[in-house]
């Protein structure tokens, strides 16, 4: 996979018109920051073919093998509230569902917030982080790591269980490039449709590929842990759960356990 490849699949008008490839980096996540500050434009993409410290949500590791996933990080410039830049993660998660679907035919689902499953593994992680002042959005750097091309045994032991692959799901090499230039395509469809008309039309979009509507979950969050009943995702992006007691709570941020 080089620019060239990706660029000869693109049909956006903005999202990776800009490529910066790497064979190698620590993360792209950093990258993308310092470009961002630095004022490249909307829709300028940083990948790595390897990520040697790639990172999840609260510094966890991310397993980036060489050659084997796509570990890419967006640099958009929408025209969002800061209050409405965390739903962009559950945007980006519809986008990939899509994009995986057209490529692989393959149908994936959503765990919430940010994570999308094949076989009730985890097959890709999305990492949203902004630049913002406190009424305007400057930069949204939008993380994807997903798995591709791995084999049970490209995974470390402590993933064996938990993760999964295209290839292992297909039996089929993907490609990379092509796969980058559909989440980018229906990304920018999306992320356009987010700004004219609201979350309303993600969200429905979004419940339709969720794994967790209906079913009874714990939500382990930094200082608490929850349980009660799925019931959707609000307006702003929220899970929102009904409690044993009647209650309905909308949660920020957790990890989620399916019971
Ligand atoms: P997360 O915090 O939801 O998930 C992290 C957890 O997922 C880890 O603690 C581990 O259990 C598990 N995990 C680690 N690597 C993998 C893997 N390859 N496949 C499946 N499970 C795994 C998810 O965070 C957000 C990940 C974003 C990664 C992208 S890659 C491009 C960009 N650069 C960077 O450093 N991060 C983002």
């Amino acid at each position: 996979m080089n620019s060239a490849n990706i660029l000869n699949h693109l049909e956006t008008s903005m999202y990776g018109r800009s490529v910066d490839y790497y064979e190698s980096v620590e993360s792209t996540q950093p990258l993308a920051h310092d470009a961002a500050q630095a004022g490249v434009p909307d829709g300028t993409l940083i990948v790595a073919e390897e990520q040697t410290a790639g990172r999840g949500r609260l510094y966890r590791p991310w397993s980036s093998a060489a050659r084997k996933g796509i570990w890419m990080s967006l640099i958009i410039r929408p025209t969002l509230t800061p209050q409405q830049a965390p739903q962009m993660t559950l945007v980006t998660a519809v986008a990939i569902i899509r994009a995986i679907e057209e490529v692989t035919g393959i149908e994936a689902t959503i765990k919430w917030p940010n994570d999308i499953l094949i076989n009730g593994k985890k097959m890709t992680g999305i990492l949203t982080e902004l630049q913002a002042d406190p009424d305007r959005v400057k930069a949204i750097i939008i993380g994807i790591g997903m798995n591709v091309n791995q084999d049970e045994e490209d995974f470390p032991d402590e993933l064996q269980s938990i993760a999964t692959s295209l290839k292992i799901a297909t039996g089929q090499h993907i490609n990379r490039a092509k796969l980058i230039a559909g989440i980018l395509r229906y990304l920018e469809q999306y992320t356009n449709m987010y700004e004219k008309h609201g979350f309303g039309p993600i969200k429905l979009l979004w419940e339709g590929y969720s794994n967790t509507a209906g079913k009874r979950i714990r939500a382990v969050m930094l200082n608490e842990t929850i349980e009660g009943v799925a019931l959707g995702i609000s307006e702003e992006g929220l899970l929102e759960l009904q409690l044993d007691d009647g209650s309905v709570r909308g949660i920020y941020s957790a990890d989620i356990q399916i019971q």
